[in-house]
């Protein structure tokens, strides 16, 4: 049994639902113990863990935040009934490629909070935080379903940026490739696609299913299903993508025309026009339907992300690294991403066979896997 077997199989089990899938929401109980699970593959590795005031998880060897470190590492959180492969196979790859570097290397394995935004709504909360992207204030007050605030399950308000990163000598996130281009076990990022998230609340007139006339109603529920029709439609003919999901009806119930539908847009496109277009052409749909049913529409933008390139200079090191390992760009967001900005960065891709993610289908075969690992042992060693 390989060591990526191994220590896969220790994982696997923490936080998987009867779908398959996985609920491992930031700071909830089986995300929490994957991080006693990190904490004791940092300390059988005599690695230093720390914790910022963010919620993010860290294993150093060498100092701490020693200038000249490359981070590496990715986010255990998952989408409801997500893979299981999403963010932790960047971590365990991580511990297993430090076991192969010389001993003076200084690395750092970062566990990044709230990646997906799945808990709180704001994808790689905790790397915006950590570079002064996101107002801590702001993190502390967003909420969960249930009303908990991320403040809350922190236990402090977030201490926001700090400075640090920008001494790190790289980044490096490995992650499971979101998507079906790969034709060898490892890819290279060269790009994430401009991307973001906007809440839109359609509000209309809660009343009666049965004793309300069709034409004295304002059923926001029509409103929102033609805005999903239109993003469906412009995403088609712009060759975008566009998802309408965390939908909440209220007052969700059969006999009752809802008083307030909340829906949020996920809209990505491979170049900012198009994505500004898509967005644009929904909302304006969507304004103008709700203009027709007598319902009212707003709408909050929320971690829009601009286009991300990486390094190109880093991306062709690495990839001739890898025996001229393909280069290729991601509709998926990443903390990463948020690095770049301030950090020379660079992701590797491990081979999905079938390309599906977020979801309990999103599989890695063991062989792919433990060549990423490889990967980013070669990886480290060069940038380290
Ligand atoms: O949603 C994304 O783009 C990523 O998987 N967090
Ligand atoms: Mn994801
Ligand atoms: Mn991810
Ligand atoms: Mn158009």
């Amino acid at each position: 049994m390989s060591e990526f077997v191994k220590l896969w199989a220790e994982i696997a089990p923490i936080g998987r639902a009867d779908s398959g899938g996985y609920l491992r929401f930031a700071l909830t109980e089986p995300e929490l113990t994957l991080r006693d699970w990190f904490r004791g593959q940092a300390a059988q590795r005599d690695m230093t863990v720390t914790e910022d005031g963010n919620g993010n998880l860290f294993a150093w060897r060498g100092e701490p935040w020693a200038p000249g470190t490359v981070l590496t590492g990715s986010h255990f959180d998952s989408v409801p009934h997500g893979g299981g492969y999403d963010g932790p196979l960047g971590i365990v790859s991580a511990f297993l490629a430090v076991d192969r570097l010389p001993a003076d290397r200084k690395i750092g394995i970062a566990a990044f909070v709230e990646e997906e935004g799945g808990r709180f709504g704001v994808p790689c909360l905790g790397s915006r935080l950590l570079t002064g992207v996101m107002d801590p204030v702001k993190a502390a007050a967003l909420t969960d379903r249930d009303g908990v605030s991320f403040g809350e399950a922190l236990g402090a308000v977030p201490t926001g940026a700090d400075q640090r990163i920008g001494q790190m000598a790289a980044v490096v996130e490995l992650h499971i490739e979101q998507g079906v281009a790969l034709r060898r076990p490892v890819g290279v990022a060269s790009a994430i696609w401009p991307h973001g998230r906007w809440r839109m609340d359609f509000v209309g007139v809660g009343d009666h299913a049965g004793t309300t006339r069709m034409t004295d109603r304002h059923d926001p529920m029509l409103t929102f299903a033609h805005t999903v029709l239109a993003a469906n439609e412009e995403a088609r003919l712009s060759g975008a993508h566009a998802t309408v999901g965390r939908v909440q009806v209220e007052p969700n119930a059969t006999n009752a025309i809802p008083s307030l539908v909340r829906g949020w847009l996920d809209a990505r496109a491979a170049d900012t026009a198009t994505l500004d277009h898509l967005v644009d052409t929904v909302l304006k749909t969507a304004t103008e339907r709700a203009g027709r049913d007598g319902t009212t529409l707003s709408v909050t933008p929320e971690s829009v992300t601009a286009e991300v390139s990486f390094d190109t200079t880093l991306a062709a090191r690495l990839s001739a690294l890898l025996d001229d390992a393909p280069i290729l760009p991601t509709g998926a967001g990443h903390d990463a991403g948020v690095l770049s900005a301030h950090v020379p960065t660079a992701m590797l891709f491990v081979r999905n066979p079938t390309g599906v993610s977020h979801s309990p289908a999103e599989h890695a075969s063991d062989a792919d896997c433990e060549a990423g690992v490889e990967a980013l042992a070669r990886v480290l060693e060069d940038l380290s």
